[in-house]
């Protein structure tokens, strides 16, 4: 049968029920979202072997809705929250959906990324605010593909322990080490900053001095330990608008336990949190997502804890930037 006979649909709702975002409502009408905010799951990057196709960060946008439904979500949604001074959507008519996530194509496992782009495309043409679930840290390519939709010159902010400058592994050159080298490729981004870096893994020194050729502004996690988490945002060029991708290797192990690679030394939830609220608050941030948490290495749910609470403390301190026109 030839496929392209074949209506197979873009996105499909996450699998377990209840089983959106917050209970979010699930919404496939892509041309149409009316949300303000958009919560997607891109499960699949590109693999560099044929056994890791599917790989135990393909399980975490599912596992982490999946942990949100297990707390109490009109307590989560109703209640005072500390971390916002006040209720999630701070009582304004904000609309978050859940778009559920991008289909796999059992034939042509590339397809992933082109519906991942298309998709984040027709959200970012409606202005509303794009979270992807990863996936490992390829995901973000199609959806950083998309940001020239607001032909714009866009400051990409990366917090991991890793540089992911890597040109290419076993010839996939769209793989998990390679977002922010073929960021640096996209017209559209102009500024990067590289926050958190640290031990060892998918940089040598060729791609150092490439990162820092092109003028990424880096700042290890030694450094922005010293010189402390205000004064690391204060190096992020002012006025956006931004992109936030979060390789969650780059938060402390201690607390996002559930990576493949953790390594000593990594932002406390103080200071991710401080990145969110203060990002949001200096331009305007586009979107951001979530990487490679790999569920199976979780302990006692803290990193779905600290995931839930990133993403509420983003959505939360978005609305309060009045990025959706209410008071
Ligand atoms: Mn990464």
């Amino acid at each position: 049968m030839n496929k392209k006979q074949i209506n197979h649909p873009i996105v499909e709702l996450p699998s377990e029920s209840p089983c959106t975002f917050l209970d979010f409502p699930f919404v496939n009408e892509l041309d149409n979202i009316d949300a303000d905010v958009a919560i997607l799951g891109i499960p699949f990057g590109m693999p560099y072997a044929p056994n890791s196709m599917a790989n135990d960060q393909s399980r975490a946008p599912d596992a982490i809705r999946q942990f949100t439904n297990k707390i109490d979500i009109s307590y989560a949604l109703n209640h005072f929250d500390w971390d916002l001074r006040g209720p999630l959507l701070d009582n304004r008519n904000v609309k978050v959906a859940d778009c559920g996530n991008i289909t796999a194509d059992m034939s042509d496992h590339r397809q992933h990324y082109i519906r991942a782009e298309q998709v984040a495309r027709k959200i970012f043409n409606q202005n509303t605010t794009l979270i992807t679930l990863g996936g490992d840290h390829g995901v973000p390519i199609p959806v950083m593909r998309a940001l020239e939709v607001f032909e714009s010159k866009i400051t990409l902010v990366h917090i991991d322990a890793h540089l992911d400058w890597r040109d290419e592994i076993n010839g996939e050159r769209e793989g998990y080490s390679s977002p922010i080298r073929r960021a640096s490729e996209m017209p559209w981004i102009d500024k990067i900053v590289q926050i958190g870096l640290r031990g060892i893994g998918s940089a040598r020194t060729a791609e150092v001095d490439d990162a820092l050729s092109y003028g990424a502004i880096i700042i290890d996690a030694y450094e922005m330990h010293d010189i402390g988490i205000d004064a690391t945002i204060d190096r992020i060029p002012d006025g956006g608008p931004y992109y936030l991708t979060i390789d969650a290797d780059g938060i402390d192990p201690t607390i996002m336990p559930a990576v493949m690679a953790q390594t000593p030394g990594g932002l406390s939830w103080i200071q991710i949190r401080k990145v969110v609220h203060r990002l949001v608050n200096k331009g305007r941030v586009l979107g951001m997502d979530i990487v490679e948490i790999a569920p199976q290495h979780d302990v006692g749910n803290t990193t779905m804890i600290h995931a839930e609470r990133l993403i509420c403390n983003f959505i939360g301190a978005c609305v309060r930037a009045g990025y959706y026109g209410t008071d």
